[in-house]
């Protein structure tokens, strides 16, 4: 088992700092926030030295936050062309910096909130159109690219995102599944992961069952035992890819950090 971290828990920190503290609290893996001002061709040169430096992997490249906070400027299933064909130009350069890092996968969310859109069925175009261009850019260089559900977003519960990439039918598309989302969207866990027909990455977190705030695994309204059928479930299904931890808002987090590591290895044991 491989535990990495979404280094958005410290996004108020420096590129590098993220680093240097992602491997002070013992995790193996990173993923990179993809933020274009932060992965400048020097700047990457000197991350690349410091994750060499500190023997991290950088495992995934993540326009989650990006996207999701970027007041609309960045998205897939957009109705405006311009705003679709600059974020397919971002995801390219996602893919691009995926083969700068040797990294292998991307993860892209769908920020449109689904009550807002008014043809759902040309968001669902759009999207596919977008996946499909990227996807064809990432193909060529080995690069595959999942989708992460969110809830009340276009993509929303991980069953719909399953049957989207299902339909879709792209060769290097793929589910992210977050568990602390389907304790919002009340979904099984256990079921989710065996019916997750292609899963290339999983985000562990915490939540009181309806806002979207990413504690501690021990802190909120998923019970341990939730999160122990969700790992078994994981093992069930081979899956061989990171178990990353996504938390934010820490008052101690390289503290909080190594209790959530040992909490999932624990729980990783006993399943
Ligand atoms: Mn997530």
């Amino acid at each position: 088992m491989k535990i990495g971290i979404n280094t958005v828990t410290f996004l108020g920190e420096k590129p590098e700092k993220r680093l240097e503290l992602s491997r002070q609290a013992g995790f193996e893996g990173v993923e990179i926030l993809a933020y274009p001002e932060e992965l400048s061709k020097d700047r990457r040169v000197e991350m690349k030295r410091v994750l060499k430096r500190l023997d991290l992997e950088a495992m995934m490249i993540a326009t989650g936050p990006p996207i999701a906070m970027g007041g609309g400027r960045l998205c897939l299933e957009s109705p405006d062309r311009d705003v679709r064909e600059r974020t397919v130009q971002y995801v390219r350069d996602c893919v691009d910096w995926a083969n700068d890092f040797e990294s292998d996968n991307i993860y892209v969310v769908t920020p449109t909130s689904r009550s807002e859109i008014q043809d759902l069925g040309k968001a669902v175009e759009c999207l596919r159109d977008s996946l499909t261009q990227v996807c064809d850019y990432a193909r060529s260089s080995g690069v595959k690219i999942c989708i992460e559900h969110s809830p009340g977003k276009l993509v929303g519960e991980a069953s719909y995102l399953n049957q989207t990439v299902r339909e879709f039918n792209i060769e290097n598309l793929g589910s992210l599944i977050d568990i602390g989302h389907l304790n919002m969207t009340k979904e099984d866990v256990m079921n989710t992961v065996m019916e997750t027909d292609k899963l290339y990455h999983v985000h562990f977190d915490n939540n009181d069952g309806r806002n979207d705030i990413h504690t501690p695994l021990d802190v909120g309204t998923l019970p341990r035992s939730e999160i122990a059928r969700f790992v078994k479930a994981l093992k069930q299904k081979k899956y061989d890819g990171y178990y990353s931890i996504e938390l934010l808002n820490l008052q101690n987090p390289i503290k909080t950090l190594k209790e959530n590591i040992e909490f999932l290895r624990e729980v990783y044991e006993s399943v």
